[in-house]
């Protein structure tokens, strides 16, 4: 029995300018372009193993051990994708095996809980992608590939490559423009650092997908953010991770997070996604960077209440005593702060 396979991971990925809003529904083509973070490989990821065989009788995929099924028409879109790409391959040298042809088995696992509220299908989809793309050797670049993990789910073409990047919106009805790119990789800028604050892991109120085509036929607010802030803010927030200019950077991810939020709330009727243990962090945040006199900390929130912070590697202390008084029942932690600077935020 010929059987090949190939494995690769990919990165959660966080924005810190956000994506919310579809001009093709199909293609998964922004209203906007977005920036996200990504700082680790190791701690959130998946890692994907794609098999081939011409003994397949179907395309099969398993998440984290459970079958899953592969009908969707995004899935579907990402696989013919591929499998075209690997036909040319093939057309052009006839001693290639006809991968092209034979069914797939796909076993895709992440390494963090499904219950830490992180969303999970933009590393999905972008590990999908790559796997498939190693497996059949395709020579595209990773924003080539970042094309097609687009159509699985738009945060996913993002998800290919690590450290800065920015989804170029494009221009082109085709979507041939609208692809991922690197601003800077993670070795830019190291002494950034993020910390995840699960705030609940219940299942998100509204997925994003209806959520952000609300946004789009009900908000006026958005029509502001989408040709007057966000165009403005990529070129910015591109410039202060080049520079690496934290104070700049930090403002422009609170700033972009709290006006993703006010459209939702804009919507008709109105999206929530933060919750009172969302707010209090936002203000904490705020009383922290007050305290010292300086940017130390920013936050971001995806569509669900849980809280994504950036911080500097020098100022972890800074931000962590806070946190740890807040959440009083991490043991171990030595406050450097007296009660009364404490207790002015409780
Ligand atoms: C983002 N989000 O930029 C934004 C911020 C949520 C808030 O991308 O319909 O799962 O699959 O393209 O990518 C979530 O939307 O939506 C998202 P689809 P996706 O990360």
């Amino acid at each position: 029995m010929s059987i090949y396979s190939a494995s690769t991971t990919a990165p959660v990925n966080i924005a810190t300018l956000k994506y919310w809003g579809k001009r093709d529904k199909v293609l998964n083509l922004p209203t906007n372009s977005s920036i996200s973070v990504t700082l680790s490989q190791e701690d959130l990821r998946t890692l994907t193993t794609a098999t081939t065989s011409p003994d397949f009788a179907k395309d099969q995929l398993w998440l984290n051990g459970k079958e899953e099924s592969l009908a969707s028409e995004r899935t579907q879109h990402c696989l013919q994708d591929l499998r075209q790409l690997r036909r040319e391959l093939e057309e052009k040298d006839s001693s290639l095996p006809t991968f092209s042809q034979w069914k797939l088995h796909i076993a895709s696992e992440n390494n963090f809980p499904t219950a830490a509220g992180l969303a999970s299908s933009a590393a999905g989809f972008a590990a999908l992608i790559k796997a498939i793309a190693k497996l059949y050797e395709l020579p595209q670049s990773e924003s080539e590939l970042s094309k097609i993990a687009r159509k699985g789910s738009g945060s996913a073409c993002r998800s290919l490559f690590g450290g800065y990047v920015a989804w170029e919106m494009g221009k082109l009805e085709d979507g041939s423009d609208s692809k991922a790119v690197e601003i800077g990789s993670l070795n830019h800028w190291p002494e950034m650092k993020a910390a995840i604050l699960v705030v609940s892991a219940d299942k998100k109120d509204t997925p994003s997908t209806s959520g952000m085509q609300l946004t789009v036929k009900t908000s006026d607010l958005f029509q502001e953010r989408i040709n007057n802030v966000v165009p403005k803010r990529f070129e910015q927030m591109k410039k202060s991770i080049l520079e690496k200019d934290f104070p700049t950077f930090a403002e422009l991810t609170m700033k972009d997070s709290n006006s993703f939020h006010a459209t939702c709330l804009d919507s008709y009727p109105p999206i929530f996604y933060l919750n009172d243990t969302s707010k209090k962090v936002i203000k904490l945040c705020h009383a922290i960077n007050e305290f010292y006199n300086e940017t130390v900390v920013a936050y971001t929130f995806d569509a669900g209440p849980n809280a994504v912070l950036y911080y500097l590697e020098q100022s972890e202390d800074k931000l962590f005593a806070f946190l740890y008084h807040l959440f009083q029942n991490v043991s171990g932690w030595e406050s450097k702060f007296t009660k009364e600077q404490l207790s002015q935020f409780n």
